[in-house]
């Protein structure tokens, strides 16, 4: 029998619920065949041990982390990026002050593609902040588009408001389009299948206070432990840095173990590379066709996380 399990690759940017995602994603049951840290929403030095003490945390130091090396246009806000140092910094993590899973040599971007590359079957490629190495080692190695079956990525607005408020800009994007819009329009440009998590959906379910209580009592749970403590950083996020905290890329995640929880549409979208709307997805007849949730079953998927968690 062939081995079913889907076969994944995780790309994310060190911010705080870029961490929760690899916390869910190592319960789920499938290969992750490695892990690349883009410098956007943290600093590499801190993201990148962070996510190997997570490893080790989780018991699986098998799993290899690489640091791309690659910087988008449009820097995120230096105060945001110092979270993955707090995180580096959490005692639950620093109990040995060795960490056993392992670095790659190459660049992060070079891994990714590498990996993807070497697999005997089409991998999920899982991308949580900008989509900075796909573009990269889709120019670098176009061999690899034929074995990604799928694009699951956090990123986009499209009927709703986008989160940047930045000197300049309209307010249009979604950050992790707008940290290197060129990245975004060439995957665009790519034939990938791409299935999108906006902010029209991720929006809809916010980090309440109902919530970490919830995290809160089920704390006898190791997993839960570490993922409240994360969490606990986003406590009053809006007088920080002006917005609520969502499940942005937590929301994104979930659609590897729980499909269901979000309802999509099949839309054309076109992605604005320059000027002050640079990095805003518009919604249009003529666009590249993506698959976009725009709903979640709220109540099922703060359970889905709880429920997760509970280990
Ligand atoms: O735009 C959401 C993306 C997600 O991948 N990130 C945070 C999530 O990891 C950037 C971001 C937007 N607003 C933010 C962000 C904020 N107020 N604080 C930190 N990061
Ligand atoms: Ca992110």
């Amino acid at each position: 029998m062939a081995n079913r399990r889907p076969r994944v690759f995780f790309d994310h940017d060190g911010g705080i619920d870029d961490y929760l995602s690899l916390l869910m994603l190592l319960t789920y049951d499938l290969d992750l065949l490695g892990i690349s840290v883009t410098p956007a929403d943290c600093f590499a030095e801190g993201a990148v041990p962070a996510t190997r003490r997570i490893l080790d945390l989780a018991g699986r130091n098998d799993v290899v982390t690489a640091e791309a090396t690659i910087e988008g246009p449009n820097p995120f806000p230096d105060d945001w990026r110092m979270d993955s140092f707090k995180i580096d910094a959490f005692p639950i993590l620093n109990q040995t002050g060795v960490i056993a899973a392992p670095l790659s040599d190459h660049t992060g971007q070079e891994f990714l593609a590498q990996t993807i590359l070497a697999s005997p079957e089409p991998v999920i490629l899982l991308m949580t902040g900008p989509l900075t190495n796909l573009a990269w080692a889709m120019d670098e190695h176009p061999a690899i588009e034929v074995n990604i079956a799928e694009l699951v990525w956090m990123g986009g607005a499209l009927e709703a408001p986008g989160n940047v408020s930045e000197p300049g800009h309209d307010g249009s994007a979604e950050w992790n389009v707008y940290w290197d819009p060129p990245a975004a329009k060439r995957v665009w440009e790519s034939g990938l299948p791409i299935t999108m998590f906006p902010l029209d959906a991720t929006n809809t379910v916010p980090v309440t206070d109902e919530f970490l209580r919830a995290i809160g009592r089920q704390y006898d749970y190791p997993l839960s432990q570490a993922a409240g403590t994360i969490w606990a950083l986003t406590a009053r996020h809006e007088m920080r840095t002006g917005e609520d905290y969502y499940f942005w890329d937590t929301l994104t995640t979930s659609y590897l173990a729980a499909p269901g929880l979000c309802r999509f549409d099949e839309i054309g979208c076109d992605v604005v590379v320059e000027g002050p709307s640079q990095g805003r997805t518009v919604p249009t007849d003529q666009g590249r066709p993506v698959k976009a949730a725009m709903s979640v079953d709220v109540e099922a998927f703060y359970d889905h996380v709880l429920t997760t968690l509970r280990r």
